[in-house]
This record gives structure tokens, sequence and C-alpha cells, in this order.
């Protein structure tokens, strides 16, 4: 009797199994989803099929969880070198040589063919602890005639580390990288190793927009609220450090005049819109609560008095508020979390259907975002490269459309047709 039952128990379950495995990915993901809006682009389901980390509910339609997107057009993604070590940022240069920063203190120039160059070095004491390092480069918008490149980094003192923005000539032959100078440090340095923040990118207008974080401890979170200081903020710097000159919160008593816009609590991706000029950036939240900010002058993004994340430890935020009068909802955010890192906007016509997505590198999603935005509204999102199971750290875009991707194992990728 016993074994007849166990028989029973097992194809039934067999059965449940059977029926339970394509009930899971069949026929959700294969049905297109009606969507009359944007009849030219094919929805699917929503790309994230794990459950929310919090029960906090979003604040529009569409704040997360959009439309799965699928690109059509062939394209390859090449591993094109594996012989880097922890890159953190790359740009482009005029001739199309790929700048490479790795977090120990070498600046790399790769060919698009992947050849990796010598390490180059030429920069001050740099603090390596934890997420801190060499991190971001650009690369001037007159690097023909200056050759100037600028870099953030996490330096040390007696007072703790702090995040820095600093810049250097590269040399006519790519070898050497001379008179290092310190232009700007987001000060106060704080003794702690993480939430450095730290992407650096030009606007169209010459200026520097950098990030920076809130610097990963109870003591400084609230900092992120508050314009006495560097922390928490997106900073808008002329190429000597100083502020620029429309700043928001210029000449203010007890005010950095740097500051461009605050509340954020680890910014690791900043993108310029190729048609608006706007600034974009993501900010890695708090367990579930990445977020996607278009970035406006003197605005504040919340952190940490609003969050859609919680902390690791399961409790909420502060209050546990999600939306706030006179603070920003994210445009879009992530929950569970994908650890969103460096982005960019594709400019190309190459791949006609990419022309103006987002690509966002995913740390713990080993994945690669690709956003449809239409109208400062994301109405799409697909994961490429999920199948590298890689840390994707930063992402440029090449001269020929293609797009180059760094991972935190040291590998290189060209994505393009
Ligand atoms: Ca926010």
């Amino acid at each position: 009797m016993k074994t007849r039952r166990y028989l029973l128990f097992v194809v039934l379950s067999s059965l449940l199994l059977t029926a339970c495995v394509p009930a899971i990915q069949d026929p959700i993901d294969k049905d297109p989803i009606d969507n009359p809006k944007y009849p030219e682009i094919v929805f699917y389901a929503p790309v994230e099929k794990n459950p929310p980390n919090t029960n906090l509910l979003p604040a529009f339609e569409g704040q997360t969880r959009i439309h799965g997107i699928r690109t059509t057009t062939n394209y390859t993604s090449t591993m094109i070198t594996n012989q880097l070590t922890e890159p953190w940022g790359i740009d482009v240069l005029p001739n199309g040589d790929l700048a490479i920063t790795e977090k120990s203190g070498s600046l790399r120039i790769v060919k698009p063919d992947g050849t990796v160059g010598p390490a180059i070095k030429g920069f001050p004491a740099i603090n390596a602890n934890g997420q801190g390092g060499l991190l971001d480069i650009a690369v001037s918008p007159n690097f023909e005639t200056d050759r100037m490149l600028y870099f953030t980094l996490s330096l040390r003192s007696s007072l703790g580390s702090v995040s820095a923005v600093g810049k250097a000539r590269l040399s006519e032959d790519q070898s050497v990288l001379s008179n290092f100078e310190v232009i700007y440090e987001a000060t106060p340095y704080f003794n702690s190793t993480g939430h450095y923040g730290s992407r650096i990118v030009f606007d169209k207008e010459g200026y520097l927009f950098v990030s920076t974080g809130d610097r990963q401890s109870l003591q400084t979170r609230n900092n992120a609220q508050s314009l006495d200081n560097g922390h928490g903020k997106i900073l808008r710097i002329t190429t000597d450090g100083q502020p620029a000159p429309d700043n928001p919160f210029l000449n203010q008593t007890n005010h950095h005049s740097e500051i461009y816009a605050y509340g954020l609590r680890n910014t690791q991706g900043l993108a310029i819109h190729p048609l608006t000029g706007d600034l974009w950036s993501n900010d890695m939240g708090p367990q579930g609560g990445d977020e996607l900010n278009l970035i406006e002058s003197s605005k504040n993004y919340g952190w940490p008095i609003i969050s859609y994340g919680e902390e690791y430890t399961g409790q909420p935020i502060g209050e546990g508020l999600s939306q706030k009068d006179g603070m920003e909802q994210p445009d879009y955010y992530w929950d569970p979390s994908i650890a969103p890192s460096g982005m960019t906007f594709y400019t190309s016509k190459v791949i006609p259907e990419w022309e103006n997505n987002l690509f966002i590198g995913a740390l713990r999603g080993s994945h690669i975002v690709r956003l449809v935005i239409k109208d400062n509204i994301v109405i799409g999102e697909e994961r490429l490269l999920e199948d590298k199971r890689q840390r994707f750290r930063d992402i440029a875009m090449g001269l020929n459309g293609e797009l180059y991707a760094i991972t935190d194992s040291g590998i290189l990728y060209r994505i393009g047709k």
C-alpha cells in the first residue's frame, strides 16, 4: 500500500513538474504584449522574473518592470581581450583607441582589435582599498589639441579617503602621462573604503559632471541631503576644478558651489543624452532600490529620506518612505537590485533600433541593460550578454557603431555588427 502511494506521488509530482516548467517560461515570454501606443516596437513580458525585495509600490505605471524588448538586428559580442586587471573606466580617443583605467592605478591604451598597451603610471598615491582606486576616465573634447585626460580616483590622507578629480596630459606616442594635477576633492575626507560614486563625463558646454557617493556609513549617509559637503552629489566643474558658472548654489554661505544636484547614494553611471544634452544617471541603491534619474540643476533625488530599497538586513531605510514632496522620483528603478554601473547612449545608425537607447553595465545583474527611452520615459528593457555571466563595470561607444564593455574579471567585449 505504502509503495503504491509512493509511486502515485512520484507520478503526480513528475506530471506537475512537467506542467509547471513550461508554464514559467512560456507562453508569457513568447507572446508579444499588445501596445498600441508604440506600434513600431514589439513588447514582451518584463525581463525581471524574481520577486521584489520590498512591498513599496511604484509612483507611476512603468516606473519599474517595464515591458521587455528584444533586439532583432543580428549583432555579435566578441571578447577582444581578457588581459586587463580590474578595469573600472573606459573612454574612446579620437583615433579610436580605447583608454581604460585599472583600479590599482594604471592607464592602458587598448587597440580596437584588443591589443593591450603597457601599464601607464603617473598617478599620485591612490587608495585602492575596497571600492577605491583609480576609477573613471573622460577624454577631453579638445584632446586632438590639448592631449588631456580627466580621471576620478580615491585619495587617502590621515583623515581618511575622498573622491577626487584629476587631469594629466597623454604624450603624442600614447606612452607617458605627465603633470598629473588634482583639481577637485569631494570633501570631507572620511575613514571608509566604500561609495566613492565616481563617474565623470563632459557635457555639451565643456564642463565636467562628476558623481560622488555617501561613503557607505550611517555617519555620512545624511551628508547626501546637505549642501555643505561633497558626498552623495552630482557636481559640475570646469576643467580647472572650479564651479561651473551657472551652478545652482553659487556664492551661498556654507554651500559647496560645485554642487549641481544632491540626495544620491552612490552614482556609478553618467551619460549625456545625444539629442537633448540632458544628464542621465544611475544610482546604486540599497537592496531593491537601484535608480535611473534624469538629473536637473538644484534638484534633490531623495537619498536617504526616500528610496525604493531596504537595508541589507531587511529593515526599512529611515522611515521607509518612497515618495516625498520636494524630492524627485526616479525615472525608473530596479527591485531586486541589478547594481548598475557605467552607462552610455548608443549614438550610431549602424544598429538603427539601438539609436539613442541607453546601455548600462550591471554588476550584480551580470548583464548589460538596454533601455528604450521616449520623451524621457522608459518604455522597454532588454538584457544583453546574460550568458557571459560577467560583472559589467563600464561601457563606451566606439567610432564605428560598436560598443565596448569592460568587466571586473578583466575582459573587454566588442558588441556590434
Ligand atoms: Ca532617489
